[in-house]
């Protein structure tokens, strides 16, 4: 095996013989034949001139299975490369006769059966290190990664029936691309369109979102707990959480929210059920403690989920769903057209499930996303303007298990007293709970929501530029530190350079796929750099040198 696709890769170089993340060698195999087979059907889907919606939908859920703490269930992954190999089957056959030229090897290799599969998986011709060179390696790399995050924002907007052929034509031509020889600088101008993209994907998932469910308001959660049995859901999907809130109102079941499902209290189609009871415990990698005391039924529908540890009793209770699986988890299918999920198994459980033990009390306070920042603008800009709020930090992403991180916990609670972080994604959970106070009414934390509503802090920087009538973004009294951890961060950062931000810190490092000369790019271009300490970070983004 070989995966370096998130920050925690061994010694930022590579995972080779099982991941640091727990992957065994043969999921992470299956992972990388799964993207070898969606770049044959890119091969086949980028020379038509309509866009195959099913294919687009189909390679975003592939590549989603494939990020980072999703797919855990081999039998699941092999079950997509059968799907895989027949979609790509429909797109040759349609193609018919047509002079295709010289067709790559993920366009028609074909297994004779399971073990095929099994040694073409364990073949390093479908590895992503199978390049070149160096560059060329980690500019694909960087183009994969970066679709990775926009396929997960994509196929978060197709559950909801929003989708755009623009972003499932850019997913072809990008995927194929990476089949070809091609120049360095054209992989490069590949990776600036996915940033283009990626922002696309999440304006089109802020829309799905806001349309559905209304705006995020500000709105404190809850983080103890109550007397009912309670279910707890994790994960992205909104949809999802919708479902089951429908299904347990009236039963007695309480509903709590993990990780990156905390923002779903700040919309308001979800805060009208009283039985969403609050928030239980903290970011994705603490879910071995805090699915345990939880007592009841867990439900993880998107990425993070972490490998059960042998000495931990939930897997009993542990339902996946979506694109998320893991082998001894219940996986609960796919809803009907037009219809919802089946959560009664969940429900059944969690009535002969003990209540979830209180780890902590009090509430949090978040909702800050671009309507709801907007409708306090005048407030902000006065705020700005009379120098009560020095400056902005961005510091949205990922959380992550590395005791690095503390830094920017160390960064949140050494701000200076006028200055306001802006946050999204699980990143927060760094700092959300600590006692910053806030400014004349402004919380010194601004929780805006999941990740991908980091496109809601872009959108607040551009409307403060606007009103404060600057020229250029550098000019706004905005810093970015952000944290990553799996692609759809990496997809966020791409994003964010495409909207013309500079000076980002990116850490706790700079990712191990990043060649010296592709990293060389970036500082260049961008200004991109990476944390360094504490305190020399915290004067330089407070006296605006970056
Ligand atoms: Fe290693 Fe991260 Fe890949 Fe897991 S996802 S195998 S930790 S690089
Ligand atoms: Fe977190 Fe996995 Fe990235 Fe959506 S839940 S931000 S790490």
């Amino acid at each position: 095996m070989f995966c370096y696709q998130c920050q925690e890769t061994i010694r930022n170089q590579g995972c080779t013989v099982r991941g640091f993340c727990g992957k065994p060698e043969v999921t992470a195999n299956l992972q990388d034949l799964l993207i070898y087979l969606c770049k044959g059907i890119a091969v086949y889907a980028e020379r038509r001139d309509e866009v195959d919606r099913k294919a687009g939908r189909f390679v975003c859920e592939a590549l989603f299975v494939t990020i980072t703490n999703v797919g855990w269930d081999d039998e699941a992954i092999i079950g997509k490369i059968e799907a895989a190999l027949e979609v790509r089957e429909g797109l040759r056959a349609a193609a018919g006769a047509a002079d295709m030229g010289g067709l790559p090897d993920c366009a028609v290799w074909e297994p004779r059966g399971r073990e095929d599969i099994l040694a073409k998986a364990a073949a390093d011709e479908v590895r992503i290190n199978a390049s070149p060179s160096d560059d060329i390696r980690s500019l694909r790399s960087l183009i994969v990664f970066g679709l990775k995050g926009i396929c997960a924002y994509a196929d978060h907007a197709a559950v909801l029936g929003y989708e755009r052929d623009d972003i499932y034509r850019f997913v072809f031509t990008a995927l194929a691309a990476t089949t070809r020889d091609l120049p360095e600088e054209d992989l490069a101008a590949l990776v600036m369109k996915a940033g283009e993209t990626a922002v696309t994907a999440m304006a089109l998932l802020d829309q799905a979102h806001n349309e559905t469910y209304g705006h995020p308001e500000i709105t404190a959660v809850p983080i103890g707990v109550r007397t009912n049995p309670g279910i707890l859901i994790s994960g992205h999907d909104l949809r999802d959480m919708e479902d089951l809130l429908r299904q347990t109102e009236g039963t007695g079941v309480d509903v709590y929210t993990h990780g990156e499902m905390l923002p779903a209290h700040y919309y308001p189609a979800f805060k009208k059920y009283g039985h969403l009871a609050g928030n239980y415990g903290s970011s994705w990698w603490h879910q071995n403690e805090d699915f345990e005391t939880f007592n009841g039924p867990v439900i993880l529908t998107t990425n993070c989920l972490i490998p059960v540890k042998k000495e931990n009793t939930y897997l009993g209770r542990l339902f996946t769903t979506g694109n998320v699986g893991y082998p001894g988890a219940v996986h609960i299918p796919d809803r009907p057209a037009g219809g919802m999920k089946d959560f009664g198994a969940v429900i059944a459980l969690a009535k002969r499930c003990p209540p979830p033990r209180e780890i902590e009390t009090g509430r949090i306070v978040g909702g800050f996303a671009h309507h709801q920042v907007e409708a306090l603008m005048d407030k902000v800009v006065e705020a700005v303007r009379s120098g009560a709020v020095r400056r902005f930090i961005v510091m949205a992403g990922c959380d992550g298990r590395h005791k690095s991180r503390s830094y920017f916990t160390e960064v949140a609670r050494n701000l200076p007293g006028d200055t306001v972080i802006l946050t999204a994604g699980c990143a927060k959970y760094r700092y959300n709970k600590l006692p910053l106070g806030d400014i004349g009414g402004i919380p010194r934390v601004l929780d805006a929501g999941q990740c991908n509503d980091s496109y809601s802090l872009a959108l607040i920087a551009l409307k403060l530029k606007e009103r404060l009538g600057l020229e250029d973004l550098g000019a706004l009294p905005v810093s970015f530190d952000i944290a990553w951890y799996e692609q759809k961060a990496v997809a966020v950062l791409l994003a964010l350079l495409a909207l013309g931000f500079k000076g980002i810190r990116l850490g706790p490092t700079l990712p191990g796929f990043l060649s010296p000369a592709v990293a060389g790019i970036l500082v260049e271009r961008f200004d991109l750099k990476p944390i360094g300490d504490v305190q020399g970070d915290i004067k330089a983004m407070i006296n605006r040198t970056t």
